[in-house]
C-alpha cells in the first residue's frame, strides 16, 4: 500500500483552485468533561440550561500569530533539517514573502479578516485538509487504535458479559453529555473547549467521490436510541433504551447480545464492513453502488445513525506472550486481516468498541470529529464503570429482538469486497507494529530532576532516531489548541537546534557528563518552550497552512514559499508522535504518516511508559522493534547522566 506523501503531506498539496468556504463553523450544543484528575474542575451535576454555550462563549478565539514571528520561527525550525545552502535560498523566499506590501502581508490580512468573522479561523480548514480531503484509507493511515488492559475472561459468555457492561458504561457517560453535566477540563489552569465530546457519539464519516463528510445525528429529533453490534461479519441494530427512555441494564443487554450471537452464528456472511477500509475515492464509488439497493441504504443508514458500534470479535491469531500486546494493537488498528477481524468493523463509524473472545479489548476511532483525549476520557469512564457491580435490578419484561441489518450484494459489490480484502491484507502485511512497555520509570524520574516529562521523552526520541540514522528528522508532536473555541491541534516541532546539539554530542568520544547534562537540559527546555508556544496558538505550522489556504481562497498562485523543497522536507515527518495520557493503563497506537517513517504514540504513567511504535515493512530502513529498543536505551542513558552528574540548585 502506497502512502503517497502521507497525512499532512496532503497539507502540502492543498489545491489552490478551490474556493473554500470561510463560513462560520457550526456550533454544536452542550458542555464538557475531564481526563487526568488534576486538570479537572468538577461542576455541579444539576442541569443548567445553556451552560455549554456560556462556557464556550467564554473561551478565547484562536489568534492569528504575527507574520514576522512565524517567518523567523520557520527558518529556525528548518536549521536542524536542511543544508546551509538550501536554507539560504529559503531565507530569500521568506524575505520576499514577508516584505512590506508583499503577498504574505495580503494573506495575513485575509486571515485576520477570516478570524474576525468565524468561530475559529482554522478548524474547518483543518478538518477538511487533514481528514476529509485525505484520500488514503482511514485504516492505519488515519484512525487510531486503543488497547485496554487484558480483561479477565476467556470464553463467549465472558465476552458477552463484559460487552454488556461496556455498553452500559458508555450510556452512563452519554447521560452526562445529554444533561450537560460533564466537568469542564483545564490545561495549565485554563478551561478547555468541550465541543469534541458532542461530536463522538451518533456520528459517522460518509465517503464521497473526492471529499468525505461527517454526519452527526446526536441533535436529530428523535435522537438515535440504538447501537450497532457486529458479530461474525453481520450487523445488528440493538435498541439500548427501554420505552420510557431508561438505558437498558447490563443484564438486559446481556440477553440481547446472546440473541445476536446465536443468530449470527447460524449464517456465514460476506464481510461488507471491509469496504470501509478502501482508499476513499474507491470506497466513494463502491458506496454509491452499495446504497443503490434500498435495503442496503437503510442498513447503512442504521449504522451511521447508531450511537456507536460494538464489534464482538471472533478468534485472533495465537501468538507468544511477548507478541500479544503488539498483536492486540494490530487488532484495534486494522482487525488483523480479512481472515481475522477486519471485516468485523465499520471503520467510518466515529467510535467502535472492540471486544475479543480472549479478553483482548479496545477501540478504534475515526479521527475527523475529535482528538484522542475526549475519546480516552470516555473510555476511562467506561472502564471504571465496568469494574463496579451494578446495583440496579433488571426489569422482567421481555424486549423485542435486535434487528438484523441485511444486505443484498450485487456482483459489483462482491467484487468491491474482494478488492477491499486484497488491499487490506496487503496493508496488514505491511504494518510493522511494536508495543513496548518501558518499565524502568515514568513521569516520576524527570519530575524529580525538575524536567518536563513530555519534553524528556521527546528528547529521548530525538536521541534514538539520531543513533539509528546519524541525522535529525522532521518530527511532529500533537499539541492541543483546545484552550481556544473549537480548537483542534498544532504541531510541536521536536527537532530544534538545541536537540540537534544534544544528540550530536551525546555519544561523541570525549564529551563529559556535565556537558551532556547541560545540552540535555537545554534541549528539554527548548521543547517545553515550543510546547508552551504551541498550546497558546503561536506555533508555525497551522499558521503557514492558513496562509496557504488563504491564497487558495483568494485564487492567488501558490506562494513560492510553499513549493520550496525545504517546505516539503519540513512536512515529511519521519517521526509522527503524540502523547495521549489515560487513567487506565492502556496502549494507544497509529500508523506512520510517511512510507519511510515511524508513528509513535506514548502514554506516560507515573512509573512506566506505554509506547506503540509503527513502521512499514516495505521500507527496508525502518524497524518498529529496532526503534523501540533505541528509545528504551536513550531513556535509560539519559537517566544515567541525570543521576551521575551533580546539578546546580538554580
Ligand atoms: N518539573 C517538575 N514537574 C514538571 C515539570 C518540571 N519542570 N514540567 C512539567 N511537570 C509536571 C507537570 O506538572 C505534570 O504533572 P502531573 O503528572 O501531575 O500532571 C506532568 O509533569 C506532565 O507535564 P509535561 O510532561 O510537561 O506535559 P503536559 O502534560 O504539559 O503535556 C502536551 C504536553 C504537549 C502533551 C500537552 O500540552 C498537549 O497538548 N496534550 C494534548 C495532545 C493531544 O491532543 N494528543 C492527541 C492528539 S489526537
Ligand atoms: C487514541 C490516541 C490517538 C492519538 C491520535 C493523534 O495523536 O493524532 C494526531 C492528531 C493531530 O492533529 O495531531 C495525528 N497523528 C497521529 C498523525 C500524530
Amino acid at each position: 500500500m502506497k502512502v503517497n506523501g502521507g497525512w499532512l503531506a496532503s497539507v502540502a498539496n492543498v489545491e489552490l483552485s478551490a474556493n473554500r468556504s470561510g463560513s462560520k463553523v457550526a456550533m454544536a450544543k452542550s458542555c464538557g468533561f475531564g481526563r487526568p484528575r488534576h486538570l479537572v474542575k468538577p461542576v455541579s451535576a444539576t442541569r443548567v440550561a445553556g451552560r455549554y454555550l456560556t462556557h464556550q462563549r467564554g473561551l478565547p478565539a484562536l489568534p492569528v500569530p504575527p507574520l514576522q514571528q512565524t517567518c523567523e520561527r520557520y527558518l529556525a525550525a528548518l536549521e536542524p533539517l536542511v543544508e546551509a545552502e538550501e536554507l539560504t535560498q529559503t531565507r530569500e523566499l521568506v524575505q520576499d514573502f514577508q516584505k512590506s506590501g508583499g503577498v504574505g502581508e495580503r494573506l495575513q490580512k485575509g486571515l485576520e479578516r477570516r478570524a474576525s468573522s468565524t468561530e475559529n479561523w482554522l478548524s474547518q480548514w483543518w478538518v477538511q485538509v487533514a481528514y476529509l480531503d485525505y484520500r488514503m484509507p482511514v485504516v492505519v493511515h488515519s484512525s487510531p487504535g486503543l488497547v485496554l488492559p487484558r480483561m479477565n475472561f476467556s470464553d463467549k459468555q465472558g465476552q458477552i458479559r463484559f460487552a454488556a457492561k461496556l455498553i452500559a458504561g458508555v450510556l452512563d457517560f452519554k447521560t452526562m453529555i445529554d444533561n450537560e453535566t460533564l466537568p469542564v477540563e483545564f490545561l495549565g489552569g485554563k478551561p478547555l473547549c468541550m465541543n469534541q465530546y458532542y461530536e463522538v457519539l451518533s456520528s459517522c464519516r460518509v465517503p464521497g467521490l473526492k471529499r468525505d463528510s461527517v454526519v452527526n445525528h446526536a441533535k436529530s429529533s428523535p435522537p438515535p436510541r440504538h447501537i450497532t453490534v457486529v458479530h461474525n461479519f453481520q450487523f445488528f441494530e440493538l435498541n439500548v433504551y427501554d420505552g420510557d427512555g431508561t438505558p437498558l441494564s447490563s443484564d438486559q443487554l446481556c440477553v440481547q447480545l446472546e440473541r445476536i450471537c446465536s443468530v449470527a452464528q447460524e449464517a456465514a456472511a460476506e464481510p461488507v464492513g471491509i469496504l470501509t477500509t478502501l482508499h476513499r475515492d474507491v470506497w466513494g464509488r463502491a458506496y454509491l453502488r452499495l446504497i443503490k439497493d434500498e435495503m442496503n441504504r437503510q442498513s447503512v443508514a442504521a449504522i451511521q445513525r447508531s450511537i456507536f458500534t460494538l464489534c464482538l470479535d471472533g478468534a485472533a491469531p495465537r501468538v507468544s506472550r511477548d507478541e500479544s500486546r503488539s498483536c492486540a494493537a494490530v487488532q484495534m488498528l486494522h482487525g488483523g486481516g480479512s481472515r481475522w477481524n477486519s471485516g468485523n468493523r465499520w471503520f467510518d463509524k466515529t467510535l467502535q468498541f472492540i471486544v475479543g473472545e480472549d479478553g483482548t479489548c479496545g477501540a478504534n476511532y475515526e479521527h475527523a470529529p475529535a482528538e484522542g483525549p475526549p475519546i480516552v476520557a470516555l473510555i476511562d469512564h467506561v472502564v471504571e464503570y465496568t469494574r463496579k457491580s451494578e446495583t440496579r435490578p433488571s426489569p422482567e419484561s421481555s424486549l423485542p429482538p435486535p434487528r438484523k441489518l441485511n444486505f443484498s450484494l450485487s456482483p459489483e459489490t462482491k467484487e468491491d469486497i474482494a478488492e477491499a480484502k486484497r488491499h487490506l491484507d496487503r496493508l496488514a502485511q505491511d504494518l510493522d507494529m511494536k508495543v513496548q512497555v518501558f518499565q524502568h520509570f515514568g513521569k516520576n524520574v524527570p519530575k524529580t530532576f525538575r524536567l518536563s516529562p513530555d519534553a524528556f521523552v521527546q528528547t529521548a526520541l530525538q536521541l534514538a532516531f539520531y543513533r539509528k540514522y546519524g541525522r535529525c528528522c522532521a518530527t511532529y508532536e500533537s499539541a492541543s489548541l483546545r484552550m481556544y473555541r473549537l480548537g483542534r491541534t498544532d504541531t510541536i516541532r521536536s527537532a530544534s537546534n538545541a536537540s540537534a546539539a544534544f544528540v550530536a554530542a551525546f555519544d561523541r568520544p570525549g564529551v563529559q557528563n556535565p556537558e551532556k547534562l547541560d545540552l540535555m537540559e537545554k534541549a528539554v527546555k527548548a521543547h517545553r518552550w515550543y510546547t508552551n508556544m504551541a498550546v497558546s496558538g503561536q506555533a508555525i505550522d497551522r499558521h503557514l497552512l492558513g496562509l496557504k489556504m488563504q491564497a487558495a481562497e483568494e485564487q492567488l498562485p501558490v506562494p513560492a514559499l510553499f513549493t520550496d523543497p525545504a517546505y516539503s522536507k519540513a512536512l515529511h515527518y519521519h517521526l509522527s508522535t503524540s502523547q495521549v495520557p489515560s487513567k487506565t493503563d492502556c496502549v494507544m497506537c497509529f500508523g506512520p504518516v510517511v512510507l519511510d517513517g515511524y508513528g509513535i504514540c506514548y502514554n506516560p504513567m507515573e512509573d512506566h511508559i506505554n509506547f506503540a511504535v509503527s513502521a512499514f515493512n516495505t521500507c527496508a530502513e525502518t524497524s518498529a522493534a529496532g526503534l523501540a529498543q533505541a528509545v528504551e536505551d536513550a531513556l535509560l542513558d539519559m537517566r544515567t547522566v541525570l543521576e551521575q552528574t551533580p546539578r546546580s540548585k538554580l
